[in-house]
């Protein structure tokens, strides 16, 4: 570092003025990171051999998709090139990213129209526009701000801005760097030479080492944030370690019928190894079986012979309703050893496991948020009234309610909220009253209803970290150094 301190020095003898210091880089074969160091310490912090200016530059870079767009065309293009003559049918389009952004931006860029649900090219020929401008932009030439704003959009060019130095001799400018003391030893002291000595500035700006700290991933922050609300709400959390379940707990106990199409491998994933799990309780067991043969507490039931082995296939969960389902046996067996109902509200948040189709928004697992009230007398009213509470506290005022079918709910609600970032009315969760033939096999009492909703981390969390695709937020492809640097982005009013 002190040749090239000199090397400078002797650089400015010559020229006094240096407009920029990324070109003394470049005169002196150094990077520029190596003359920003030399340069400060003889900056005006330090010796004031030099003043120093600082300046910055903007331009446009390409993104890895910038680049792999001129590389291989637009998704559009790529799209054009490999579609038939003939067209294809829309619905019958492959659903990947890929796809999915050609359908999109070729519509956009007139490459494509439908036409009688088909996906069709309008000309035989098109010019790759968007590939054009970024070859503009790879060749540092100038686009409109209509343009920048597109290339941004579609997150292939971002803006790289270089601090750069403005230099000129100080008024301490010499050609010779002198031995600047570091420290103020006794021995200075004691003879008195501190007061001839020159000592090197502090540089009360200099950075402290960069601690490495453990960060939050940005769904585990919203998970903190929603049990934070629960729990004023008086909640109390559900054990929900577990993500093996028995088909009996995810399914039969919640009155789902053996042959609901949720149960099989098109969207369940079951466990080869244990494939089974035990009768956990047999007389329970037998309830459940009767429920769904012969119905009770107010039911026909579902009329259908109730297999013991299919209750007792072991998958990985669906939903934490499974917990939700064991808390309220648990407190129904509490409830006969007591003699005493207690009314309860509890809450899970804990990942749960679907055999989806994958997309930019969906993958096989995500965090479901549960929330439930056990007491007597509990009816629809109470439910919208508990789920209006807890989205306003999480920054949802304008809640709306549509009738809907769950299998172990009745009354059942989806829920919508309009949501103030995304300007819109979006689905937000949903809701409903447990069944009585769910609840009276646990052997609750016939007056206690159970009322509960529900909604996902993933979802809220993209939306208020502006995150379109789950495999930048959830997996192996995610940038630890965003989960790192991104900050609390706050729910609650
Ligand atoms: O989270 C969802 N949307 C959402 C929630 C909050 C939000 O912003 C808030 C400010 C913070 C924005 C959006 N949804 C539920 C709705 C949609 O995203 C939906 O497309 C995806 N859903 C998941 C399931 O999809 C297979 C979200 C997940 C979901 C849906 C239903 C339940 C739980 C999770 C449930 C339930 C339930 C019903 C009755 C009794 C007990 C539980």
């Amino acid at each position: 570092m002190e040749d090239l301190k000199l090397a400078v020095l002797a650089y400015i003898a010559e020229n006094p003025v240096v407009e920029s210091s990324l070109d003394l880089a470049k005169k002196l074969n150094v990077t520029h990171n190596e003359i920003v160091g030399a340069l400060k310490s003889l900056g005006p912090d330090t010796i004031q051999f030099l003043n120093l200016e600082q300046l910055e530059t903007k331009r446009w870079e390409l993104t890895a998709d910038g680049e792999d767009y001129i590389l291989n065309g637009t998704p559009e293009k790529r799209l054009f090139d490999t579609l038939p003559a003939e067209g294809v049918a829309m619905k019958e389009l492959p659903k990947d990213t890929i796809t999915q952004l050609g359908t999109n931006y070729g519509k956009v860029n007139g490459f494509f129209a439908i036409e009688a649900g088909k996906l069709k090219r309008v000309s035989e020929t098109i010019v790759d526009k968007d590939a054009e401008l970024l070859r503009d932009v790879q060749a540092d030439k100038e686009i409109t701000e209509d343009q920048s704003k597109l290339l941004l959009k579609r997150k292939t060019i971002k803006l790289a801005v270089t601090k750069y130095f403005k230099v000129s001799k100080g008024e301490k400018f010499a050609l010779t760097l002198p031995k600047l003391a570091t420290d103020l030893t006794h021995d200075m002291i004691m003879k008195g030479s501190w007061a001839t000595t020159e000592f090197k500035k502090y540089n009360f700006n200099a950075l402290g080492k960069e601690i490495e700290l453990g960060n939050l991933h940005p769904l585990m922050k919203v998970r903190a944030q929603f049990k934070d609300v629960l729990l004023e709400m008086g909640f109390e959390e559900m054990p929900t370690n577990q993500y093996v379940e028995s088909a009996f707990w995810n399914f039969d106990t919640l009155f789902q019928p053996q042959s609901h199409p949720a149960r099989d491998s098109h969207d369940t994933f079951f466990v080869k190894d244990p494939a089974s799990a035990e009768i956990p309780d047999k007389e329970y067991w037998e309830k459940v079986r009767n429920a769904h043969e012969k119905g009770g507490y107010g039911s026909i039931g579902w009329r259908y012979p109730w297999q013991d082995e299919e209750a007792k296939k072991n998958i990985l969960r669906t939903h934490t309703t499974a917990v939700s389902a064991k808390m309220l046996y648990k407190l129904a067996k509490d409830t006969e050893k007591d003699g005493e109902f207690k009314p309860k509200k509890y809450f899970s948040i804990d990942r749960v496991f679907r055999n989806e189709t994958l997309d930019a928004t969906h993958l096989a697992e995500f965090h479901q948020v549960e929330g439930l009230i056990a007491d007597r007398g509990l009816g629809f009213a109470h439910l919208k009234t508990v789920i209006s509470v807890f989205f306003k506290k999480i920054g949802l005022e304008k809640i709306k309610f549509k009738p809907a079918y769950n299998p172990y709910t009745e009354p059942s609600a989806e829920i919508f909220a309009f949501h103030p970032i995304l300007n819109r009315w979006v689905e937000i969760g949903n809701s409903g009253v447990f069944r009585p033939e769910m609840l009276g096999p646990m052997g609750l009492p016939s007056d206690v209803s159970v009322i509960a909703w529900g909604l996902s981390l993933e979802r809220p969390t993209m939306i208020n970290y502006n995150i379109g695709n789950i495999r930048d937020l959830f997996g192996h492809s995610v940038s630890v150094k965003e989960i790192r640097s991104n900050a609390i982005c706050c729910f609650q009013k």
